[in-house]
């Protein structure tokens, strides 16, 4: 039989499976905070697809042990009799695993889930790795061989000790529970305990609150203008319909994403072009930008990473009022956008472009944009993923061919419609 089969130096498999379930997590881990990092979407570029796609195929590979592990559980079940806290400890790192092998194939695969899955996936993803990442690096470093061992039996030689290692992942910390906190032992686990609570507890207390918490912070204008790195003047006079927000205010929070510093702007260095194939050619300064007749219109935002923020009141300029304006020159077919970092741009068709709900946008909810947001202009293409939400928008060329943005050139899908794909794109 299988089972018998497997069960045959039943001891050693374990010990395998426990190195390369250790192993594994630590690459899920590592490759998940980079993608999550904000630092690395600058620092990487087309690195982070890769590494977004060794996070995938790993993430996929760990069904291999969980499976491997429950032909071997019953067994290990029952040698783990009596022993609550390792009972435990195998129930939490299944549960940590399948929890997020299931949500990441809902969040490798949004376009077929679709953000009404993707978004709770998220959720479920980070929260268990809030809560499981530390638990694990706890059970590691916790489990290192000496702190384990008594001071006196410290000075056993490297041979025997390295025998009584192979039986760690079976051997309890105490029987029946964890050690009380007066001993060595149980003092250096507290210590570490805490340590993990107060580096990781800020943090994780900050991403629930904004979880749970909607919408960007409250304030005034005034307070944004004031504490805002984007000190432009005149602030813009939001129009009715954004003061209350007719959205009702966004629901959600936005992650904000850069792919270099955020740029800062004034009056003296910021300007708006128009340009390419087009009739008239325009320069804005901010003076005669902001006296641009806006509208007002409410979106759901959408990110291929699995986050969604719901009802934005948006205020801009849309788009297709600009190119009419400008005047496009036959042989246009692409329209390119530009943002202020220097580095980032993306397109849309020109047909895409002529869309009612795709805004030059310069409030959000009543408030101008922040800088971190984008401000004081971003590009807003609400039936789209958000990568083509150019931020720090201040160039739109209308060109001949076709142009690959930033994404784009680093593996990302030039078909972004939200809830169009096929699930491959
Ligand atoms: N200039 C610039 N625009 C950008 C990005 C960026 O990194 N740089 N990220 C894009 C992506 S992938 C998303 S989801 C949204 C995120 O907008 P937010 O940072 O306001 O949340 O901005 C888009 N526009
Ligand atoms: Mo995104």
């Amino acid at each position: 039989m299988l089972l018998k089969r497997l069960r045959k130096g039943y001891g050693k498999k374990l010990v395998k499976l426990h190195a390369w379930n250790a192993w594994i997590v630590a690459v899920l881990a590592l490759t998940g905070l980079v993608l999550a990092g904000g630092f690395w979407r600058m620092a990487l570029g087309e690195g982070r697809v890769w590494i977004k796609w060794l996070h995938v195929a790993v993430g996929l590979g760990s069904l291999i042990p969980v499976v491997y592990y429950l032909l071997l559980a019953g067994k290990h079940w029952k040698q783990l009799r009596g022993k609550r806290w390792q009972r435990f400890n195998v129930v939490v790192v299944l549960a940590l695993l399948v929890g997020w092998l299931l949500s990441g194939v809902v969040l490798w695969q949004f376009r077929a889930f679709g953000p009404a899955w993707s978004n709770p996936a998220l959720t479920v993803h980070d929260l268990l790795t809030w809560i499981g990442l530390p638990y694990i690096i706890y059970h590691s470093v916790t489990r290192v061989k000496w702190l384990k061992e008594q001071p006196q039996r410290r000075t056993v030689k490297a041979e025997p000790a390295a025998a009584a290692d192979r039986e760690a992942p079976y051997r309890d910390y105490a029987p029946g529970g964890p050690q009380p906190l007066y001993t060595r032992r149980g003092f250096i686990r507290g210590a570490i305990g805490a340590g993990l609570a107060i580096t990781v507890g800020p943090s994780f207390l900050k991403w629930l609150g904004s979880s749970i918490g909607s919408g960007i912070g409250g304030g005034t204008t005034e307070e944004w203008i004031a504490n805002d790195r984007n000190s432009l003047v005149p602030a813009p006079q939001p129009l009715p319909g954004s003061v209350p927000p007719s959205g009702g205010g966004a629901k959600g929070n936005f992650r904000i994403y850069t792919v270099t510093r955020i740029p800062a702007f004034s009056n003296d260095n910021w300007s708006f072009v128009l340009d390419g194939l087009v009739s008239n050619k325009q320069t804005w300064n901010w003076e005669s930008f902001v006296a641009m007749q806006r509208k007002v219109q409410v979106s759901d935002f959408h990110c291929v990473t699995g986050w969604s923020v719901y009802n934005n009141t948006w205020e801009g300029i849309p788009l297709k009022e600009l190119l009419k304006e400008a005047g496009v020159q036959n042989g246009a077919e692409t329209v390119k956008f530009y943002s202020g970092d220097g580095v980032y741009t993306d397109t849309l068709t020109l047909e895409q472009a002529m869309m009612d709900d795709v805004m030059v946008a310069v409030m959000h909810d009543g408030k101008p944009i922040p800088s971190d947001m984008g401000g004081p202009v971003r590009l807003v293409v609400p039936q789209m993923y958000g990568y083509k939400s150019v931020k720090w928008l201040n160039r739109i060329e209308l060109i001949a061919g076709t142009h690959t943005g930033y994404w784009e050139k680093r593996g990302y899908s030039n078909d972004a419609w939200v809830g169009k794909g096929n699930g491959f794109g």
